[in-house]
Formats: structure tokens, sequence, C-alpha cells
């Protein structure tokens, strides 16, 4: 049985389990917050989440997780069969990680945590994000899927990335970078599904945790 460490509010802990869900994959859930315990390390060793334990050991970094799924439980695929397809999906989850999550991340400590990010970040962010916003326009579908007509791994991504990215840009420069895009509409839509319900009511549940926390 596959266990799924992390915590609900994390985007790549629900894009993990997004998939899993989605692919039918039998699999429990275990709370673990980021940090530097020994323990953590020993299976995530930058101290991230999600992870996984699987029978053969524990695997960290969410897209890695995902193409282990697709390859040990093909039965219900994420990913056209086609080589060129399925390559196109892979291209448009690296955009979204690499090239607007990871990019608009920087602005999360002010965005979401009440922290400060300097007016330089903010800056180079904004360039960054303008850049790679247009780039991305040019080869998301967002009909319906985010990589076409098929549901497909892109949209464990994409739904759980693209609000935080349009959150995060409102926050910090008054205005959503992608609002020019069909990104809020898509989101809606997807977020019908009974599995992305799910996950976001667990996600306010755990939202709701971290704040009582604080207190
Ligand atoms: N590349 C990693 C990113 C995971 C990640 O950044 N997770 C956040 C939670 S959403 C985290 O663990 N942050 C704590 C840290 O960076 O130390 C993946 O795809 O799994």
């Amino acid at each position: 049985m596959i266990k799924l460490c992390g915590f609900a509010v994390s985007n790549y802990y629900n894009k993990v389990k997004l998939a899993l869900l989605e692919k039918g994959i039998p699999f429990e859930e275990e709370l673990v917050w980021t940090g530097r315990s020994e323990a953590l390390l020993a299976r995530s060793p930058l101290g991230k989440v999600p992870y996984i334990e699987t029978p053969e050991g524990p695997l960290c970094e969410s897209q890695v997780i995902l193409e282990y799924l697709e390859q040990q439980f093909p039965e219900k695929p994420l990913l056209p069969a086609d080589p060129f397809a399925a390559a196109k999906v892979r291209e448009l989850i690296t955009f979204m990680e690499l090239h607007l999550e990871l990019v608009a991340r920087e602005l999360y400590a002010q965005a979401f945590f009440g922290g400060m990010v300097s007016e330089e970040v903010k800056a180079k962010v904004e360039k960054q994000l303008t850049k790679n916003i247009a780039a991305f326009a040019k080869l998301a579908k967002f009909h319906p899927y985010i990589a076409g007509d098929e549901f497909t791994m892109a949209d464990c991504v994409a739904v759980f990335h693209l609000p935080l990215v349009s959150m995060a840009t409102k926050a910090i420069y008054g205005r959503d970078f992608l609002a020019e895009l069909p990104a809020r509409e898509y989101t809606t839509r997807l977020s019908e599904r009974p599995h992305i319900q799910k996950i976001n009511a667990d996600r306010k549940e755990n939202q709701l945790q971290m704040a009582s926390m604080k207190k």
C-alpha cells in the first residue's frame, strides 16, 4: 500500500493525491509537516513534502512520484500512449512547475504568510512571470483540459498550481497575472470533479488546523 506523506495545504501534496485518486490506487495518508527532523530527512533529504512510502522504500519529488505511479500502476493512464503527445503533457508540466509556480513561490512569504518580500524581488518576479506566462499561453489548451481533450497528469498540476499564481500576483501586484487566460473558468470547471472537491475540503480542514496551531 502506498502512503502519501505531507499536509493537505500543499499544492505539491495535492497534485500527487489527485493522481492517486484519479488512477484509483489504494493509499493512506500520513500528516507530516516540513522541517529538519532526522526521520523526515531520511525520507525526503531536503525536508520537503510530499514524499511517498512504497513497498520498496521512500520516494520524494512530486513529479518523480507521478512518473513512478504511472509506470507502476498503468491501468488508468494519466499520460497519452503516443510518445509525442505524452511529451507535450510533460512540457506543460515543466512550464507550470519551473516557469510559473517556482517563480511565483518567491512571493508567497508576503502573499500568504505575513512576511515581506523586497521590492527588488517583486520587480524580478514580475518581469519573469510576464515573460513566462506569455510563453505558457502558447502551449496551454484549457479546452476542456489543460493539454486538450483528455484529463492528464498536467491537470493534476494545473488545478493546484495555477490558482496560487493568480492569488500571489493579485496579493502582491493587485492584478491576477493569469487573468487574460481562461485559468479561472478552467479551475472552477475542474473543481466540480469529486476527487478535487474532496482534496479541497481536506485542504480547508488542514488550513484551520494550521491556524489553530499558530494561536
Ligand atoms: N520540487 C518539490 C517541491 C515540494 C515543495 O516545495 N513542497 C513545499 C510544501 S508545498 C515544502 O516542502 N516546503 C518546505 C521547504 O521548502 O523546505 C516537489 O515537487 O515535490
